[in-house]
């Protein structure tokens, strides 16, 4: 099922012929109209006018957060403030946050952007759609809303929070498709739990969820609790929001809505290309934003492109999961590591529950790492020797998967605070 098949199946090189189109307006926009792009070309000695074919983008100039940090609030805005319909901010989870902006016509973009999502993950205008992230300054809630609009579903436009509430919901509206954070979904299945309800009794069939990292394990267990089928969707405030990335219901990696947003994948020190198919910092370049354009983002984001036509017959090129943030990876006594691969071990092991927490420390100069993960409720009743039996096999599948040896602290069900929005797993209390 497509939203815009022409654009979605388009031949290679027609689509490389529309970015490049695209980059040399955005390139103009840019120029004519951020004194920081201005000056940057000219640092560089770039004549943006002579960019000819998408290759010479490596020669553009890159932007930071810091540059969006250095330009608060509006100094990077392509178009005066008139133009400007509507203001988002980014969630600020790694310093001050930034303010990003729309015109009317980026508006219309972004909700058709979020419709193709919707629609390649499962959704079309017959369903009824919980929209379950925040509605704020945060892209999550706004941006899906609109997109969901567009496609002409149902919309519940209830928020995060008050899970009770959403539970309740779902039953009586006959909510078929829920919009939030993998970690919400997972509270969700808790407190469906809880109240005794049968998720298998709802309506619900499909869940898209992003805004945060998660992993296969994660996945798996939300589509077996909630009985739907579950989609990754990818994006981030500073580039547009919701509408960069989305799974198709093959669920084997996201499509780069690539004729709005050209991607690179870099190597974060080099910011050089990495080899075909290896991991790297996703830079995106918007080609259609008018407000609000960007040149050579640096997301900080780490993927990989995957190989091989999909097949949906979407010729947008495919990336992997996000992995992580380079500034979530932690490194443990020299083993670089993130946090959703501790994830992907500990949801695979019989008797434990998906919610834990990473606690790093330094002790006598060595890292130390301690892994809380709840447990079934059984094994507190059990002889100890069932509890020491399931610390050791989380101990020997963290240490043969990840290379590390780390402490594991079995807690009781419902001990770890859950989550609404994007969840902190990691608590890392070392100074450097
Ligand atoms: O989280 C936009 C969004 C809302 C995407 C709803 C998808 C759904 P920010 O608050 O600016 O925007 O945060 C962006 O979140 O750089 C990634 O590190 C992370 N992120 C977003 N989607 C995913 C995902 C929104 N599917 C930052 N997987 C990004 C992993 C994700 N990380």
């Amino acid at each position: 099922m497509f939203w815009e098949k022409e654009l979605e199946c388009m031949a290679r090189e027609d689509l490389e012929q529309l970015q490049l189109e695209r980059l040399q307006s955005t390139l103009y926009r840019v120029g004519t109209h951020v004194p920081f792009y201005r000056q940057k070309f000219n640092e560089l000695k770039v004549d943006y006018e002579a960019i000819t074919s998408l290759d010479e983008l490596r020669r553009l100039p890159f932007t930071t957060k810091q540059d969006l940090r250095n330009n608060y609030p509006y100094g990077l805005f392509a178009v005066p403030l008139r133009d400007v319909v509507r203001v988002h901010s980014s969630s600020g989870t790694t310093g001050m946050a930034t303010v990003v902006g729309y015109t009317r016509n980026d508006i219309r973009t972004w909700s058709n952007l979020a419709a193709r999502i919707l629609c390649s993950a499962g959704v079309t205008a017959d369903d009824v759609i919980q929209i379950a992230f925040g509605y704020g300054l945060f892209t999550g809630g706004f941006g899906l809303h609109y997109g969901a609009e567009r496609l002409g579903a149902s919309v519940i436009p209830i928020s995060s929070g008050n899970t009770k509430r959403q539970i309740q919901i779902m039953q009586d509206f006959k909510t078929t498709a829920l919009v939030c954070t993998p970690s919400y979904a997972l509270k969700i299945a808790d407190v469906m739990m809880e109240m005794g309800i049968n998720p298998n009794g709802l309506s619900l069939r499909y869940g898209l969820f992003g805004a945060e990292p998660w992993s296969e394990a994660m996945r798996r267990e939300i589509n077996e609790r909630l009985g739907i089928i579950a989609t990754d969707n990818y994006g981030l405030s500073e580039v547009m929001g919701p509408g960069v990335a989305g799974e198709c219901l093959e669920c084997n990696g996201l499509h780069l809505n690539e004729d709005h947003f050209l991607v690179e994948i870099l190597h974060p020190a080099t910011l050089e290309p990495v080899p075909p198919g290896e991991v790297g910092e996703l830079v995106i370049t918007t080609l259609t934003k008018e407000a609000f354009p960007v040149i050579r983002y640096r997301t900080r984001d780490l993927a990989r492109f995957l190989p091989g036509d999909c097949p949906c017959g979407r010729t947008l090129k495919r990336i992997s999961r996000i992995m992580g943030r380079s500034d979530d990876m932690l490194i443990i006594k020299g083993v670089n590591v993130f946090p959703t691969q501790f994830e992907s071990v500990l949801f695979e092991i019989e008797g434990t529950q998906p919610h834990y927490r990473i606690i790093v420390e330094r002790e006598r100069n060595e890292d130390k790492v301690t892994v809380m993960v709840e447990a079934v409720e059984s094994i507190f009743f059990d002889e100890m020797k069932k509890q020491r039996a399931l610390v050791e096999t989380i101990q020997r599948r963290l240490a043969s998967e990840l290379g590390i040896s780390v402490e594991v602290k079995l807690v009781e069900e419902k001990t770890l605070e859950r989550f609404d929005g994007k969840g902190s797993r990691v608590i890392d209390k070392r100074e450097f």
